[in-house]
């Protein structure tokens, strides 16, 4: 049996920031994890950080090599019907842009400044149960079962995770959509094609070209959920990048990662109960295709963090109480961004090409009004809060 302040379920985004802010705000923390180092280290996901997910981790003191080795982006390009437009972010968001960072070097970063600070991060702690009342987390590790005791809980265990059973079962909701397709992703060591993100709408399906550095690519597919990784064969992937990207001449390289991701939104509602709260992916879902995932993560826990920080400096509960209500308000403009973006760009099986025609029709209004290149461009670098 052991105690804290703030038991941290998950160490990826949304559990290593919050634990880095707790530790500024002199509040001791224990997050477990169960996956190992290594494994957290170098697992590929996310790529696109919001302005304010840059600016959080630069003014904490964790943003030294994300400055040196980011690539800060001023515009991303959507490309249909043979056309190519580029939306101009940081004219049209007043000045603000994104950085493409790796979601993994984000969680490097983290871990090796929570262990520089003597922080706690348990490994191959597999947590088993919460008791939101008590609270406290029963958690596997080595084989043998531990009990962390805690004033409060916080679920970052992401989609797959304990902490949102344990919601629902005191009474949350669950919000969701499932997307009739999936994302095949693919990490190539080749050289991008592209100085920007590429968004192609095409009639064989969506396609992506992001980036990881200047010698890492990444792409994404729009494939059928039920496709395996197995159906694509080097060279199927590449042509079906030339075609849909519309670059015959894409660099290639060797494919260091292959992933199907399934595309969906979720949300549950509210995102705590009594001490146990839910934070990230734990609590909500958004198809990629808005690049919110990660930013929201990090968002939820700033909220948390300034609401425990609160309640520690001075018994106030006002932070705590509103954590979910000023959460969700930002979690659902995510989620309609991301639903949007989706609806945009991917391919239905719609039989009279109904939908492709208003799809065409919105990607000619978004790349040629202002106006609509200006929401785009607003909500994909991360609206600042008040305009939540
Ligand atoms: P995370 O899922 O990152 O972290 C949760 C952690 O909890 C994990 O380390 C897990 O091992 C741990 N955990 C789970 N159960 C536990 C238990 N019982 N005990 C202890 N630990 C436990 N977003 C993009 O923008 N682009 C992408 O390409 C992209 N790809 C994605 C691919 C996948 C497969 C997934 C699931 C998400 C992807 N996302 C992507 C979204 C992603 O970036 C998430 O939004 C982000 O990881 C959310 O961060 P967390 O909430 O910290 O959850
Ligand atoms: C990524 O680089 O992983 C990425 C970029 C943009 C998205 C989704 C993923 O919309």
């Amino acid at each position: 049996m052991t105690r804290t302040q703030v038991a941290i379920v998950g160490a990826g985004p949304a559990g290593l920031v919050l634990s880095h802010l707790l530790a500024r705000a002199g509040i001791e923390s224990i997050v477990l994890e169960a996956r190992s180092r290594e494994y957290v280290e170098r697992r590929v996901r996310a790529g696109v950080l919001e302005q304010g997910t840059v600016d959080l981790l630069l003014s904490t003191g964790v943003g030294e090599r994300l400055q040196r080795e980011g690539m800060v982006h001023h515009g991303i390009e959507l490309r249909f019907d043979g056309e190519q437009h580029r939306i101009d972010l940081t004219a049209l968001s007043g000045g603000r842009s994104i950085t493409i960072y790796g979601q993994q070097e984000v969680v490097k970063d983290l871990i090796a400044a929570r262990l520089a600070a003597g922080g706690r991060i348990e490994f191959e702690a597999v947590a088993t149960a919460i008791d939101p009342e008590a609270p406290l987390v029963r958690y596997d590790q080595g084989g043998e079962p531990h009990e962390l005791q805690c004033d409060y809980v916080v679920g970052c265990d992401g989609s797959h995770g304990v902490a949102r059973d344990a919601l629902l079962r005191a009474g949350a909701r669950v919000y969701e959509r499932e997307y009739p397709f999936a994302w095949l992703g693919i990490l190539a060591e080749a050289p991008p094609s592209t100085e920007e993100l590429i968004y192609a709408y095409h009639d064989r399906g969506f396609a992506l070209h992001s980036m990881r550095s200047p010698t890492l690519s990444r792409f994404y597919l729009q494939v059928r959920p039920e496709e395996q990784v197995g159906m694509w064969p080097e060279e199927r992937i590449r042509s079906e990048l030339r075609t849909r990207l519309g670059i015959p001449e894409l660099r290639h390289g060797p494919i260091l990662e292959l992933g199907i991701t399934p595309m969906r939104s979720m949300v549950v509602e509210p995102m705590q109960r009594g001490r146990l709260f839910l934070a990230g992916d734990a609590a909500h879902i958004v198809p990629p295709t808005g690049a919110k995932g990660l930013n929201l993560a990090v968002a939820d826990v700033r909220v948390l963090a300034a609401a425990l920080t609160e309640w520690y400096a001075t018994g106030r509960l006002d932070g705590l109480a509103g954590y979910s209500e000023s959460c969700l308000r930002r979690v659902w403009r995510a989620e309609h961004f991301s639903w949007w973006m989706t609806a945009m760009l991917h391919r239905f099986e719609d039989g009279d090409g109904f939908d492709a025609r208003l799809q065409l029709s919105q990607l000619r209004y978004v790349t040629s009004s202002r106006a609509a290149g200006a929401s785009l461009a607003e909500n994909y670098v991360g609206l600042p809060d008040a305009s939540q």
